[in-house]
């Protein structure tokens, strides 16, 4: 209660003293958006779509056993958002004393692994001010050795349709401009032109082409991109899927066209409605290939208490 009090207080001298024009976008108020649909206690959000009905749905997809990595290389070409690191030092042969002479190489990584290349955000990894998703208060939840609610180690397996949405694709282009905001007219014709719609349960991929500079031209990839905007997150939250990936570093477009915005849609996903997010996805075979609809398989990294993981998605069709 304290902490929200300060925070309360802090919005306020913030809005106050920063902004001179009503924001075009604000956080539900907690009791607009808790409790979550799933539960007063629930942690899983979207998650609670991953049953067995969701695994025998997406299998009937597979007809070829053709799979599609959507993952990029953890290794030195990556693209970081601020100051994460992804640094291999090798531990060079320890030679075993015995008859037959056993090598043994292995190596160190020091890295930010919840939050570096293709990645999969978990609900620990944004708030508002010190409240989560369902109105949980991180200051109450959190010590040296995690998180204490929604650790990524709980995700487990997920097994469900795909579909892709292939945003460039519609709008004939190879990749969308520096700072498109993605639009629900865009989502919609893209489903239409591919003969798709979307149901609940699904991981929703959206291709805007700016995989492209991944590993090539990070420094353009990192500074701004292309992707769905507050009006287009809102309308793929009521489609009720289990995550919502592109091949960018937020998912959503940034800078966000309303300057005094962060990342809302970060929020909106994460904080307000409980869903999972999936970033730097490795999109260019799969549209090339323009495979829209197939079996959906992941799985975080059992990080205890960890705000999200480092992930090696694929496509099955
Ligand atoms: C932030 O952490 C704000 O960004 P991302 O989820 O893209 O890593």
């Amino acid at each position: 209660m304290k902490a929200f009090t300060l925070g309360a207080a802090i919005t306020l001298v913030f809005s106050a003293a920063a902004y001179a024009q009503a924001p075009t976008w604000t956080v539900p108020e907690e009791s607009q958006r808790c409790p979550s649909k799933w539960g007063a206690a629930d942690e899983r959000g979207s998650g609670n779509h991953q049953k067995p009905a969701a695994v025998m749905n997406a299998a009937k997809l597979i007809k070829s056993g053709e799979v599609i990595e959507l993952a990029h290389v953890l290794g030195p070409s990556m693209a970081f958002f601020g100051t994460r690191r992804f640094d291999v030092h090798t531990k060079r042969t320890f030679m075993n004393q015995f008859s037959n002479m056993r090598g043994s190489n292995e190596e160190i990584i020091i890295t930010e692994l919840g939050q570096v290349g293709t990645q999969f955000d978990g609900f620990a990894h944004q708030t508002h001010l010190n409240s989560w998703y369902n109105c949980q208060k991180v200051a109450e939840n959190v010590d040296r050795t995690g998180f204490k609610k929604f650790g990524i180690h709980n995700v487990g397996a997920l097994f469900t349709r795909g579909v892709l949405i292939d945003v460039a694709g519609f709008k004939g282009v190879e990749m969308l401009g520096d700072n498109y905001e993605i639009t629900v007219d865009d989502l919609e014709g893209a489903l239409k032109k591919q003969n798709l719609t979307l149901q609940p349960g699904d991981a929703v991929i959206i291709h805007t082409g700016w995989g492209k500079l991944y590993g090539k031209d990070n420094a353009r990839f990192v500074k701004s991109t292309p992707g769905v905007g507050v009006a287009a997150a809102e309308w793929l939250a009521k489609q009720d899927p289990l995550l919502v990936g592109s091949d960018n570093w937020p998912v959503e477009v940034s800078p966000n066209p309303d300057k005094d915005l962060s990342l809302p849609v970060h929020q909106i996903f994460l904080v307000v409605n409980g869903i999972h997010i999936l970033e730097n996805l490795k999109l260019d075979e799969l549209a090339a290939k323009r495979v829209y609809e197939f079996a959906f398989t992941m799985q975080p990294l059992k990080i205890q208490g960890a705000s999200g993981s480092s992930v090696a998605p694929a496509a099955i069709r």
